[in-house]
């Protein structure tokens, strides 16, 4: 499929196999762990890497492949790796290229886990790490050192939804060929294109919006062709970190809609932001599609829009914000984003609590802070949802 199609179209028949034996129009599912080889030589072309053809799940199916088609396209990338999940995701792009005495330079504020893969687990592995506010690229060019060998990023940041440059980023990556790396769960290849900056691999959480309906834990990573294979010699083969076809088949059917589903978060949460923004009881929203917001201005050049998620903090202590979060019902207390239903949940004590109070503060993470994942109900009916249960503060 040329990467020339638009980006709904791509969606639809980007890397579609063509079943030539029955003409099923869904995606066959091959449920299998392993292929079986005509004869003795056969196994052996295939491990000899002197044949194409499956040899065995970990390294490769042929449903996964066709997903790993699907959103290299959809990223304006050669290639793509299925991950088991995000931070399968996010650990492969990093250890795959890092190694003891390397350097790597992230933003301060990521998702939790990804600042414990790199701040616990990397170090312990002889990897340095500098964390450093990327709202002022100048910090990221005076962290370089002699050893940097990539920079990692979120855009916009889980859970404050500050956006970051990646223009500007991805140029002094280039200027001092670093890697660079951004995770792009939040916004998704239909709202932005890294690739489009010149970063080298762009990883996913596909738990979120590129599932899209909450029954999957996965990830993928994309990139140019030579890295994306040593990747798959890494994070698959070796530390087997690795997509079940099934999972793979259930995001192929996600991805159909992520278009149609996109316009709709978009929609529903620039309604409920803009309800938050003028409510009392708000002290602060934090969402790119208010013009009041420091990333108002990348929409439309950077990112198409916004995306689905909203960070805000409540006038009221930290005991007001738990009972505020209780009394929701149509939003589910529950970690994640990116689902038909609507979610809220707590950073400091949930998605964020790998970080320390001192670090989660220093990256700009407040311990108030409450962030919603609006999902594709009827907005009104979220706001008034939102608004019970604002009304009783
Ligand atoms: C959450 N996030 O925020 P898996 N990258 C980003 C993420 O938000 C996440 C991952 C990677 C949340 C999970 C509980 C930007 C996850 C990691 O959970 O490993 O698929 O993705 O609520």
């Amino acid at each position: 499929m040329s990467h020339s199609k638009h980006i709904e179209t791509q969606a639809i028949h980007a890397g579609r196999i063509n079943d030539e034996q029955f003409g099923s129009l869904a995606t066959p599912l091959y449920q299998t762990s392993t292929f079986v080889f005509e004869n003795a030589e056969q196994g052996a072309r295939r491990f000899a890497g002197e044949e194409a053809g499956y040899i065995y799940s970990r390294l490769g199916n042929p449903t996964t492949r066709q997903l790993e088609q699907r959103v290299a396209a959809m990223e304006g990338m050669e290639d793509a790796a299925a991950t088991a999940t995000g931070m399968g995701a996010v650990s492969g792009a990093l250890m795959t290229f890092l190694q003891a005495g390397d350097h790597l330079i992230s933003s301060k504020a990521v998702y939790g886990c990804s600042f414990a893969l790199m701040s616990h687990l990397l170090t312990k592995f002889g990897v340095e790490v500098t964390f450093v506010d990327m709202t002022e690229p100048e910090n990221i060019s005076a962290a370089i050192k002699p050893n940097t060998k990539m920079i990692f990023l979120e855009t916009p940041i889980n859970p404050n939804m500050v956006v970051l440059d990646l223009a500007t980023i991805g140029n002094i990556a280039q200027q001092h060929k670093l890697i660079s790396v951004v995770d792009n769960t939040f916004l998704t290849p239909v709202l932005q294109q890294p690739a489009k900056f010149g970063f080298d691999l762009i990883v996913h959480s596909a738990t979120k919006y590129l599932n899209g309906h909450g029954d999957v834990v996965a990830g993928i990573i994309c990139g140019n062709t030579e890295m994306i294979n040593q990747i798959k010699m890494t994070v698959l083969k070796d530390i087997g970190a690795t997509m079940s076809p099934h999972d793979a088949w259930l995001i192929l059917r996600g991805i159909k809609t992520l278009p149609i589903r996109m316009e709709r978060h978009c929609a529903n949460a620039q309604k409920v932001a803009e309800f938050l923004e003028q409510h009392n009881k708000i002290a602060n929203v934090y969402y790119p599609g208010l013009k009041s917001h420091s990333g108002y201005k990348f929409i439309g050049t950077q990112m198409q829009a916004a995306g689905g998620v909203i960070a805000f903090e409540i006038k009221g202590n930290i005991e007001d914000g738990a009972a505020f979060i209780n009394r929701m019902q149509l939003f589910s207390i529950a970690v994640s984003l990116g689902d038909a239903e609507s979610l809220i949940q707590h950073p400091a004590s949930m998605t964020h609590s790998p970080y320390s109070p001192e670090e989660r503060l220093e990256a700009g993470i407040s311990d108030g802070l409450i962030r919603i994942s609006v999902g594709l109900e009827n907005a009104d009916d979220l706001i008034d949802d939102l608004s019970q249960s604002l009304a009783q503060i």
